[in-house]
């Protein structure tokens, strides 16, 4: 895979880089994506699963779910890809990684600064009381409960819940200052989030996606990588090495 040269110019005098990551990025981490052909959506959509009146009308198959993933997620560890971005901090002042995932893996590779659009699986809270439960939950008939009496769910934002406000705030932030913004392992369908490509190029970032097929944001990127991240992330870092030397 040639790099492309515009990108290296682009990361001479960069000093902004921001990683806009989707389930692409944990793919090689053994975690399966939503939409693709082994996506998890595939025999389950989204709206029967991730969505607040489908937790209230069946939470136990909504548990059930959440644990398949924690369960997959617990034994799986960061790739290439993830590390790669980690060692991005060496070579600029500022790395910003924004994910759609839940998986926590951004943050167990090491990466400094992760926002996290969507939640995170490790984290539950009471939908009565609110109480924060982030350590090991206890089932009772497939359903944890608080001990106010009610019942909890994973923090993660469902189809029609707000993204956090700050997390999104300060992604936009991130977003608007980049120099070089880097989409990557996303299909792009889901906004807000989405809507940061779109963000990146208003404000005139440099947008390199890096993804396995083309996408909706494919058009509006600068460099189109076709490939794994876990291969093409690692390489971009050694072409990098070399000019940063
Ligand atoms: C909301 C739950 C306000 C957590 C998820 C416009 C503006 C605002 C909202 C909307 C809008 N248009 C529509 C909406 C509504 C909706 C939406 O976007 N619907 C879409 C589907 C049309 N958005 C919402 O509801 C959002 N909330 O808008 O609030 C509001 C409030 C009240 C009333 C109205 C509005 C909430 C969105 C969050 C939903 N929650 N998940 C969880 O359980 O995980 S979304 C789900 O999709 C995941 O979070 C995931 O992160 C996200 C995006 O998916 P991807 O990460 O991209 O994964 P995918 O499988 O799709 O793609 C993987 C890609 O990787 C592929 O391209 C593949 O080619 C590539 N790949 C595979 N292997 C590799 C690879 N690439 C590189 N290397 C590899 N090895
Ligand atoms: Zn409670």
């Amino acid at each position: 895979m040639e790099v492309d040269s515009r990108l290296i110019n682009k990361l001479k005098e960069a000093e902004k880089i921001v990683f806009f990551t989707g389930a692409g990025i944990s793919a090689e981490s053994g975690i399966p994506t939503f939409r693709g052909e082994d996506g998890i959506w595939n025999k389950l959509s989204p709206e029967e699963l991730a969505n607040f009146n489908a937790f209230m009308r069946n939470p136990k198959l909504v548990w059930e779910w959440y644990q398949y993933r924690k369960n997959i997620i617990h034994n799986s560890k960061p790739n290439a890809g993830h590390y790669a971005m980690v060692e991005f901090e060496k070579y600029f002042p500022s790395v910003t990684v924004i994910t759609q995932n839940v998986d926590n893996l951004h943050k167990r590779a090491g990466s400094k600064i992760v926002y996290e659009l969507h939640g995170n699986i490790e984290r539950n809270f009471c939908i009565k009381c609110k109480k924060r439960y982030d350590t090991e939950l206890e089932f009772l008939d497939g359903i944890p409960k608080c001990d106010c009496g009610g019942m909890i769910r994973p923090d993660v934002v469902w189809f029609g819940e707000y993204l956090p406000a700050d997390q999104l705030k300060n992604s936009e932030l991130a977003t608007i200052s980049s120099d070089v913004f880097f989409v990557v392992g996303t299909s792009a369908v889901v906004y807000p989030a989405a809507g940061l490509v779109y963000t990146a190029r208003q404000y005139g970032s440099f947008i390199v996606e890096v993804n396995t097929e083309t996408t909706e944001v494919s058009k509006i990127c600068d460099v189109n990588f076709q490939g794994k991240a876990g291969e093409i992330l690692p390489r971009i870092l050694d072409k990098l090495k070399k000019i940063k030397y």
